[in-house]
This record gives C-alpha cells, structure tokens and sequence, in this order.
C-alpha cells in the first residue's frame, strides 16, 4: 500500500521553508480556545492515506521545480549573457529556422513528463480508493449536517456527534476505520488534513474513505466544503485510542442514560422540562423519549470535550450559553433559541450535566 516513500529529513531546508510557508493553508488553526494546538499540517502525515498522498505531491513538486529550475535558468542566463551590450553594433544575429531534432525534443519529453504524473497520480488514487476492507476494520457512517457531524457505529449499536473515536492502527497489523460519508442536507467535506485526503460527503451519493492513524493522539480537521453560514465553525476532531481504551469508550457509549433515581432534584426538574420541550423533537437521549435526529444524540453529551462541532469546549458555563442563546456561540446555527425562565434554563443544564 506504501508508496513513494520519502524521507522528510532528507528533504532538508527546503521542505522546511515550504511547511513555514504552507502552515497557514493546511486548514483550521485549532481546537477551542484552550485546547492545546495540535497540528493539521499536511507534512507531518499519520495516516497511509496521508502519507501517499504526501508523497505524490513531493513526487510531483521535485519534478515541476526541476523543471522550473531549468526553465528559470537558461532564462535568466540568456538575459544576462545576450543583453544589450555599450558597444553593440545594433545588427540582428544569425537566424536560425527549423530543427527537428529540438521540435522532438520539447514535443516527446513534456509528453512523457505528463504521462509520468498522470500514472503515479493514479496509482495513489487507486491504492487509496481501491484498498480492501480488512475483517476487522471498524466501521462509522458519517453524516454531514448543518453545521455538525453525526457517527454511526451500526457495528456497535449507537449514535454519537462531533467526536470520531476511532482505535490505532499499527502498521505491521492493520486496523483501519472505513468511513461511509453521507449528507443530511447540503455537501459538506471531511478532511482531517494528518490522517486523508478531502472526501465530500453529498446528498444521495454515498462516498467512502479511510483512515489507519499509526499513532494515538487528538487529530484535527474540519468541513472543507462551504456548507453555509456556521461553515467555519463546523470542525472536526479525531480521537485515536489504543484498543483497550477504544473498547472501554464503545461499551460506555452503549450504555443508556441515568434515571431519575440517581440524579438530584434540580436536575430531575431539568428532565422533565428536556422532555416537555420541543428539545425532544431535535434531539436523543437513549433510554428516555427524546428521539428526534435532527440535532446531536445527546445520550453521552457529557463525555465529550467540545459543544457544537467544536465551537467552544464543554463546560458548564458554555452549556448553559448555548441551550439560551445558541446564536452567541454559533450564530445561523440551526438550534433555535427557546423561550424559558432563567431557572429552567439552570434545571435543563443540571439535567444535561447528567449524562456522562
Ligand atoms: C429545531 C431543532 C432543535 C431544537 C428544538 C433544540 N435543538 Fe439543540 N441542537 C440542534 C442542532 C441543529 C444542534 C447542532 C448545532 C451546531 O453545532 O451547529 C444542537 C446542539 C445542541 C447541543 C450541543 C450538542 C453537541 O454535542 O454539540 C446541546 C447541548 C443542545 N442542542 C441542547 C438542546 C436543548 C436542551 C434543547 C431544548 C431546550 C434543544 N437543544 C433544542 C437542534 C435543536
Ligand atoms: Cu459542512
């Protein structure tokens, strides 16, 4: 599956001066304000789909910069060697029409330069796209929302929002994740720049890709499809587990929600009003009446770090921002704001910082 591989370190100063200088470009910044920035550069690939694809386009860079040094070369040494000179005598050189033999020669070797590109393009876009499906990959359906990301572990039998968690792949014995990527409305595009190439995810056209992070750690990313207004802040996040700690988080994902019984008055009273609102009608809290689909399950809100895509990170001061006024956190997000007393808001956000 590895293909062209280079060695970065070898690449020397140059590369370097290229990350500098492309840093800016590779996609969202960060996390939260306060989550430690972690990198979404395109050089620094933790993925076999990434790690390709860098290579490709290392590949394609030393050949086009070949060229150009060559081009820019005898370029400027014409200029320099055939300039006017004080004492010219202003007569025209010699010239010269028609060679076959240079005419081949700028006609075949660009042919063969173009050819050249074209094959190993489409041999990394054939080991990626092409690649087989191994027994014991994990499989997550993707859905695009405005502005929010939906994961369906079918294998597993839950639905959880906004945070991937996905187990780490060693190369020696691969455990990739195979994503499905489908749209609830407009196209979106998941890229996590480290891990694989974009894939757009568009409605009634189901699209796939894949991820085999070599390494544990929190992956960044974000929707590279303008989607609407929240676009921006629309962000993704890959959490890379061991096995064990991936197993431990998918069995505490199946689990319901607390009852009543465990939790204090406050946030009883919180439930209670969750359910005789229209929260139910957009949102899931498995094991109670909330089923709606529209917005983020929100059976284990609280095992999650950041709220709405990655806006702003899970605290309860945030939650209870966001449940009154959405608008001041994400504004055009599709999560209305309702008209409740001050104290319910508070009973609401007791009630949601019950389910871990
Ligand atoms: C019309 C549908 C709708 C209603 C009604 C609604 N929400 Fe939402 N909710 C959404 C959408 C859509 C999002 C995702 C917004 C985004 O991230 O852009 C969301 C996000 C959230 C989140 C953040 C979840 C996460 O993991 O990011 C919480 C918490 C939440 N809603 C709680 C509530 C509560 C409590 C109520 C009732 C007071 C409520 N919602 C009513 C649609 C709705
Ligand atoms: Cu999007």
């Amino acid at each position: 599956m590895r293909f062209l591989k280079f060695d970065n370190s070898k690449a020397g100063w140059a590369l370097q001066i290229l990350v500098v200088l492309a840093s800016p470009l590779s996609g969202a910044s960060a996390g939260p304000p306060g989550d430690p920035s972690t990198s979404t550069s395109i050089f620094r690939p933790a993925s076999t789909p990434a790690d390709s694809i860098l290579g490709l386009s290392l590949f394609v860079f030393a050949i086009t910069g070949t060229i150009f040094l060559i081009v820019a070369g005898l370029l400027i040494y014409s200029a320099v060697k055939f300039r006017r000179r004080r004492n010219d005598d202003g007569r025209e050189p010699a010239q010269i029409y028609g060679s076959n033999q240079l005419e081949l020669a700028w006609t075949v070797i660009p042919v063969l330069i173009v050819v050249v590109l074209f094959l190993t393009a489409a041999r990394v876009i054939h080991a990626i796209q092409d690649a087989r499906k191994p027994a014991n990959a994990t499989e997550v359906t993707v859905v695009g929302h405005q502005f929010w990301w939906e994961y369906r572990y079918s294998q597993f039998d839950f639905v959880t929002a906004n945070e991937l968690h996905v187990p780490v792949s060693d190369p020696k014995d691969p455990s990739p994740t195979f994503l499905t990527l489908l749209s609830a409305d407009t196209d979106h595009s998941f890229w996590v720049p480290r891990l694989a190439g974009k894939t757009d995810l568009i409605p009634n056209h189901p699209n796939t890709t894949w991820i085999d992070p070599h390494e544990a750690g929190l992956y960044l990313g974000q929707c590279a499809q303008y989607c609407g207004t929240q676009h921006a802040k629309m962000l993704l996040r890959v959490y890379v587990q061991t096995r064990a700690d991936f197993d431990s988080w998918v069995k505490a994902q199946q689990q319901s929600s607390p009852v009543n019984a465990q939790m204090d008055q406050e946030a009883a009273e919180g439930k209670r009003i969750f359910e005789g609102t229209a929260c139910i009608n957009c949102h899931a809290v498995r094991g109670t009446v909330a089923n709606g689909r529209f917005g983020p399950d929100l059976t284990h809100l609280m095992s999650r770090d950041t709220i709405a895509a990655g806006a702003v990170p899970n605290t309860p001061a945030n939650l209870r921002l966001w449940i009154q006024t959405p608008d001041a956190i994400k504004p055009g997000s599709l999560m209305p704001a309702m008209n409740l007393s001050d104290e319910d808001f508070d009973r609401l956000a007791a009630y949601l910082l019950t389910l871990h």
